[in-house]
């Protein structure tokens, strides 16, 4: 039966980090698990095998308190820490990078543009809605010809008078695109990159889906198209965003974000090869018996801490305000490296059973393919990291 394995009930702990963690965090935790355990687990890999996403989940998410939570309750968020939403995203990750990846596009790319850069009316508009999952949004930066490089990007927008702008353009992978209720597309104009909020149903936009993933099966990716466009300003403009700043602002969130987790869907992989190395037995021993199996098991054991105290220190220096974007790089790039890795060990360990979906493994594997490239590639954030340490840019 797809999913059968469900091995994981815990949370690797090697360095006591429980003890590092508030009640309010670890009780975040706590409600993730039982979700994840209870919802996800036993219908993930038929919505990955399908190539759809488990959309019934998006109240009980929202009921939660899932998107957007690090925002005030004053928008109907539950204002926690970013460790706690780091937590909770460890948590949905280790049911499937889609499952993260909507809340990450929901509350980082979109609910946090419209309440950092947005008018008054669009935060009462948008995020009560965004927050209870009653609306969905998408965030629409990359294009055919323009990814690791958004500030080449053709989408534009003109002022036509009347208070209004118009909109022509093409954006491609985008998350939740064809399910989205309003999506946050960045386009050029004559002021520089602005931001603005576009309604499903607006004359001229449409989100046809993207198809052939072996990778993020169970989440919706698609392209935004955007003719001759016509919006309000007072409803679509973001009045707070200017420049490519904008943008790459929301991208320093979801990063964050990514960067715990990811190691969810290592946890899990590591749990279930550390499970199966005791009890496969091979020339009549467990094969965590052979010292090979348990070089792997060592070093995925030692990655996975590591990346978790990254998170952690990360984590405690965004909530006193301190951390930088380069940090956030070095974060995703190392997590989301080492993660890859230690599914790709983890695959290995289980023989043949680690490419069925019985297990939760090859699922993760290949999910995380798409981490490694999205919200940056792992080039990009080398790169920026070593621009912080040399004072030099080699993208320019
Ligand atoms: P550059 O000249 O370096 O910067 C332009 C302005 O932006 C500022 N800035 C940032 N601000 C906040 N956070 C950051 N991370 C920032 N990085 C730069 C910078 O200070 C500057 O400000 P100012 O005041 O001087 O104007 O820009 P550049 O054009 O040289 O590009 C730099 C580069 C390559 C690092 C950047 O373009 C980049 O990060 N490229 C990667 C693109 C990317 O990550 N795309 C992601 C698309 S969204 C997505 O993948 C969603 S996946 C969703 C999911 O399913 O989870
Ligand atoms: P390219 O930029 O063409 O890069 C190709 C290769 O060249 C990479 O290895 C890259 O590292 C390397 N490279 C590029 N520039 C340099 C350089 N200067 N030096 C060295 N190497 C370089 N985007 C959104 O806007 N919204 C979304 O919701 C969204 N969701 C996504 C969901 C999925 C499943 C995927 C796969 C992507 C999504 N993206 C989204 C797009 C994602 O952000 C881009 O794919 C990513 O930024 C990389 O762009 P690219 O694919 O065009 O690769």
């Amino acid at each position: 039966m797809p999913g059968a394995y469900a091995g994981f009930t815990h949370f690797t702990d090697y360095m006591a980090l429980e003890g590092l963690l508030t009640d309010e965090e670890r009780m975040v935790r706590e409600a993730a698990r039982e979700f994840v355990n209870a919802e996800v687990l036993p219908i993930i890999e038929g919505h990955a095998q399908g190539q759809t996403f488990p959309s019934a989940l998006i109240p009980k998410m929202g009921e939660l308190g899932f998107f957007g939570p690090t925002l005030p309750e004053k928008y109907g968020c539950a204002g926690l820490s970013s460790v706690a939403y780091g937590l909770l995203m460890y948590e949905l990750e280790r049911g499937d990078s889609g499952l993260r990846s909507f809340a990450s596009v929901q509350g980082s790319l979109v609910m946090y543009p419209i309440f950092t850069y947005g008018s008054e009316a669009q935060k009462d508009h948008w995020l009560p809605k965004l927050a209870s999952g009653q609306a969905i949004g998408c965030f629409g930066l990359t294009e055919p010809d323009f990814g690791s490089n958004p500030g080449g990007m053709l989408t534009r927008a003109e002022r036509i008078g009347g208070g209004k702008w118009r909109i022509n353009g093409t954006k491609m992978w985008i998350t939740n695109g064809t399910v989205a209720d309003v999506a946050v597309v960045w386009a050029r104009t004559e002021e520089g990159i602005r931001g603005f909020l576009v309604e499903k149903g607006t004359k001229g936009f449409s989100a046809p889906e993207m198809h052939g993933k072996w990778s993020l099966r169970a989440s919706n990716t698609a392209e935004l198209v955007l003719e001759d466009v016509i919006v309000e300003e007072d409803a679509s403009l973001l009045p707070g965003a200017k420049g490519l700043k904008g943008p790459l602002g929301c991208l320093t969130q979801a990063r964050y974000g990514i960067a715990w987790g990811v190691l969810g869907a290592a946890d899990a992989c590591y749990q279930c090869a550390l499970d199966y190395s005791k009890s496969r037995i091979q020339f009549g021993k467990p094969i965590g018996a052979f010292q090979l199996q348990q070089e792997k098991l060592a070093w995925m054991v030692t990655e996975l801490t590591k990346s978790q105290l990254l998170a952690l220190q990360l984590g405690r220096l965004k909530d006193q305000d301190k951390a930088t974007p380069a940090q956030v790089s070095m974060a995703k790039m190392n997590n989301v490296n080492a993660s890859l890795e230690i599914t790709r060990r983890a695959r290995t360990i289980l023989g043949a059973n680690g490419i069925l979906d019985d297990y939760p493994v090859m699922r993760h594997m290949a999910n995380l393919e798409s981490v490694y490239t999205y919200e940056g590639t792992h080039d990009i954030h080398t790169l920026i990291v070593g621009q912080e340490v040399t004072g030099l840019a080699a993208y320019e």
